[in-house]
């Protein structure tokens, strides 16, 4: 069969060729074509929705021819890719990245008005494309932006789940969970009907000979599932280079249904193994930072991993050269352990299929693999028992067996008779249940292990993976400090600040470049600039009042000062700690005289955020946020003093409104607990202050910016450990501060108590393992400094334009050229003449 057209005819070809358009003519004329013909619509019945789809698609053509040069580009110059391959991708909404990547939003702008529409309702017509938890998928979108914007050869693998991140809805106080059904029309991604792999599942194993007399394992499996490839086009910013993200959609490998059973008149279960098929990619689990080792999941991972590796490994054999050489072709990073199947994948490939002995095999697959590490939670620890494994993948878990055999036999040598050590480090858990820790596996099959945090790094090294630092050497280790792509969380998000900066940097370059902001430190004096940074700020809070009053009926003051707390629901992460802290600010104002009142900080207390469906404390933590904004907000003795909000279905979109008009922050995990936290950086980025512990990147951001623009508060990580032994085993007396906002909470004045008892029996009977008290007396007294120096606007606004302009460490542009220099050994892919340069606008 011919696969490209002969030389003769493909000058007809390129006369053709389809051209992106540059112009406001050529884009309307784009949009206008989509409308009468794609969607089959005209001016007469054109919608909002409508026009947003016509204006997605217009760039996503415009996308995908880039997204086949650069594809093009890569296999011809034959060099070394990145396959970033994640259970999550925290996109986000893809149009108005994709305008501003493409420095087209003016031109799209005025295009659309011509045609009658205003961009952003344009924009707002847009779901998020929600396949994440939180910071572990939001950091995978941010890592591919900035891997297409540095020209990496790169590409995202992950699941296309029908149902994303669940849509959350407060109702009497309650979180309810929504399915979120996103992909209705979805123009930012390709079907690739003919990019399609079939998976196995369950069955057994046969030890066969081949002909020469050579023994192998040959797996027959049970059932067969197909994976079809969906394709996302990922633009960088400011260069034509155009990225891809996979994600896999199953279905029945069969076709539409089983025929034979069909025709027996079995008609409900043909259709039931279609629908089984298809549940494999329905729905992402909706738990961030847990694990519950259901069956489904593993499912899921095996199914995506295998697909990946199935498509990784055909586009290098098309480039003819030997196994020896995979990994200088292919670099595979594993976002925490749950691609680690990959690792046994790839060496049953280059095993059983074709037929390397096992050394050379584990050779390619060690050199080829690296893994990050993002938290130290235990219930966030992967672990899959062996009887699960072996129902489900039997070939995989008999290689498993012996990569471990392997492993403990080398450490046996090096480190003879320490039995503990082998039990310690024993990739099978010896458990009732026996279990296979993946965490093991994944250290074991790497070249590199990376966490995401100095400290979060160092704590790796001194807890979780003590044990394999003696047996691999410290050099196995390393640090990479997550990073944010400052084009969505400042470009995008806050254009007006970006425009700003622009006018004292002399232009745009500083968002390829983010160490060029330490220039603004030049401006701090200028009256004019401090005023209009001011006024952003204040603009920004006022847009954020506005939604606040159209979404929860309550009115703020936007020049009260705006503490916000956004992210997953966690007790780790202590919204508890918050709320308690804000029951204590009420208490303190309702026993004062009102000219003492009048004399305090206004506040507005904001809140964000998704509880696991099943973690009860997480929505017990939601409900009284709730409930205490009932009765705060309409205290008249409080008026706008003191708001408490919370604000119903944090995603994306809405982080990045609600980040620009933050005051003040707040990161407060349990010192050790919160691996690196990367909305921290957001905020500060967008000219916010923080309140925080040393607890993960705080601690960098506290070095860069300096200890005078941060509030940090608490216990350290190294005193964690004894803090909850004296808890458990000493006197553990409780702050009294915080017993007196628990007997409030008791009275009933939040609504019934017995809806909280959980809550403060956590703290108050066992062994508070948050430190919530330990660390409430150092919180409150921190609030109060951050009252005292808020009412210095002069100082404050100094405060964070200096933080602004020590941000330049925290782009995640840093971040990839660190992962690509000490993991992946990748170069950039030069952007040459035939692959022109955007002009600057
Ligand atoms: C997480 C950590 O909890 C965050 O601290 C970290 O910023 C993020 C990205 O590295 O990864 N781990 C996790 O399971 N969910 C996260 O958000």
């Amino acid at each position: 069969v011919q696969a490209s057209i002969p030389e003769p005819q493909r000058e007809a070809w390129a006369r053709n060729h389809h051209k992106a358009f540059q112009t406001k003519e050529d884009f309307e004329k784009e949009v206008v074509r989509h409308v009468e013909t794609t969607l089959a619509r005209s001016m007469f019945n054109c919608d909002e929705s409508a026009a947003y789809s016509a204006t997605g698609l217009a760039f996503r053509d415009r996308l995908v021819t880039r997204w086949n040069q650069t594809q093009q580009r890569q296999t011809f110059i034959d060099s070394k890719r990145v396959y970033y391959l994640s259970l999550e991708f925290l996109m986000g909404r893809a149009l108005d990245n994709a305008m501003l990547n493409a420095n087209l939003k003016d031109v799209a702008k005025a295009g659309l008005d011509d045609l009658g529409f205003r961009i952003e309702d344009i924009i707002e017509q847009e779901n998020d494309a929600a396949l994440g938890n939180g910071g572990l998928g939001r950091l995978a979108a941010c890592f591919l932006d900035s891997l297409a914007t540095l020209n990496y050869p790169a590409w995202g693998y992950g699941l296309r789940y029908r149902y994303g991140i669940f849509k959350q809805e407060i109702i009497d106080g309650y979180q309810v969970e929504v399915p979120d059904y996103w992909l209705d029309f979805n123009p930012w991604e390709f079907p690739r009907h003919d990019v399609t792999v079939d998976i196995q599942f369950f069955g057994h194993v046969h030890k066969m000979t081949d002909k020469n007399g050579k023994p192998f394992c040959h797996w027959e499996a049970g059932e067969t599932v197909q994976a079809v490839a969906y394709d996302m086009p990922i633009p960088g910013y400011d260069t034509p280079s155009t990225n891809n993200l996979r994600l896999w959609s199953s279905k029945a490998a069969s076709g539409e249904f089983d025929f034979q059973k069909f025709n027996s008149g079995d008609y409900e279960s043909s259709v039931g193994d279609q629908q089984r098929a298809e549940t494999i990619s329905a729905v992402l689990y909706p738990n961030d930072n847990l694990e519950r080792g259901k069956e489904l999941r593993l499912k899921q991972q095996y199914f995506w991993v295998a697909a990946s590796l199935y498509d990784i490994v055909r586009r290098f054999k098309k480039s003819k050269r030997t196994w020896k050489e995979f990994p200088d072709l292919v670099a595979i990073q594993l976002n925490d352990t749950h691609p680690t199947l990959a690792i046994v994948e790839l060496q049953r490939i280059l095993v059983d299929l074709e037929r390397l002995s096992w050394d050379e095999a584990w050779d390619i697959v060690t050199s080829t693999f690296g893994y990050t590490n993002h938290t130290v939670l235990p219930e966030a620890l992967e672990k899959w028992p062996v009887t699960l494994m072996q129902n489900l993948l039997p070939r995989h878990l008999q290689i498993i067996y012996d990569i471990n055999l392997f492993f403990l036999q080398a450490v046996e040598k090096r480190f003879p008779q320490d039995r503990d050590l082998l039990s310690r480090v024993s990739i099978i858990e010896e458990s009732q249940p026996k279990m296979v820790r993946m965490a093991f596996l994944a250290v074991v099959g790497s070249h590199k292990v990376n966490g995401v945090a100095e400290l979060h790094s160092d704590l790796i090294k001194t807890t979780i993976f003590k044990d394999f630092v003696e047996i691999y050497g410290p050099d196995k280790f390393t640090n990479v400090t997550n990073a944010i792509t400052p084009r969505r969380w400042l470009h995008q998000a806050n254009p007006r600040l970006s425009d700003l900066i622009a006018s004292k940097l002399g232009g745009y370059d500083f968002l390829k470049d983010l160490t060029q902001l330490s220039q603004l430190e030049l401006s701090l004096n200028d009256k004019a600039f401090r005023k209009e940074w001011a006024e952003i700020k204040y603009a920004n809070k006022v847009r954020l009042a506005k939604y606040i009053k159209a979404t929860t009926d309550v009115s703020v003051n936007p020049t009260a000062l705006f503490d916000v707390q956004v992210k997953r629901i966690h007790e780790y992460k202590r919204q508890q700690l918050n709320i308690f802290g804000v029951i204590h600010r009420y208490l303190t104002l309702k026993a004062m005289s009102p000219e003492e009142r009048k004399k305090q900080q206004p506040r507005v207390s904001i809140f964000g955020g998704k509880a696991a469906p099943g973690y009860w404390m997480a929505k017990h933590i939601i409900h009284l946020v709730n409930n205490v904004g009932s009765v705060v907000n309409k205290d008249e003795d409080i008026g706008d003093l003191l708001k408490v909000i919370f604000l119903e279905d944090y995603n994306v979109s809405k982080a990045e409104m609600i980040i620009p008009a933050s005051d003040l922050s707040e990161h407060i995990s349990t010192a050790g607990t919160e691996a690196s936290g990367t909305s921290n950086m957001k905020f500060v980025l967008n000219g916010g202050l923080i309140i925080g512990t040393c607890d993960g990147a705080n601690i960098e951001i506290t070095r860069e910016i300096g200890e005078n623009n941060i509030f940090l508060f608490g216990n350290l990580a190294e005193d964690v450990e004894d803090l909850r032994h004296a808890h458990t085993y000493g006197s553990h007396t409780l702050d009294p501060e915080l017993l007196a906002v628990f007997s409030e909470i008791q009275k009933g004045t939040f609504g019934a108590p017995h809806d909280f008892e959980a809550l403060i029996s956590a703290v108050r009977d066992h062994g508070d393992y948050y430190l919530v008290s330990d660390d409430f007396h150092s919180y409150i007294e921190t609030q109060a400094l951050v009252d005292e120096s808020y009412r210095n606007q002069e100082d404050w606004v100094t405060k964070t334009i200096t933080s602004v302009a020590r941000m330049g460490f925290f782009s995640s542009d840093r971040c990839i050229n660190e992962y690509a220099e000490e993991i992946w050994n990748i170069e950039p892919l030069q952007v040459g003449s035939e692959f022109p340069r955007l002009k600057k606008q």
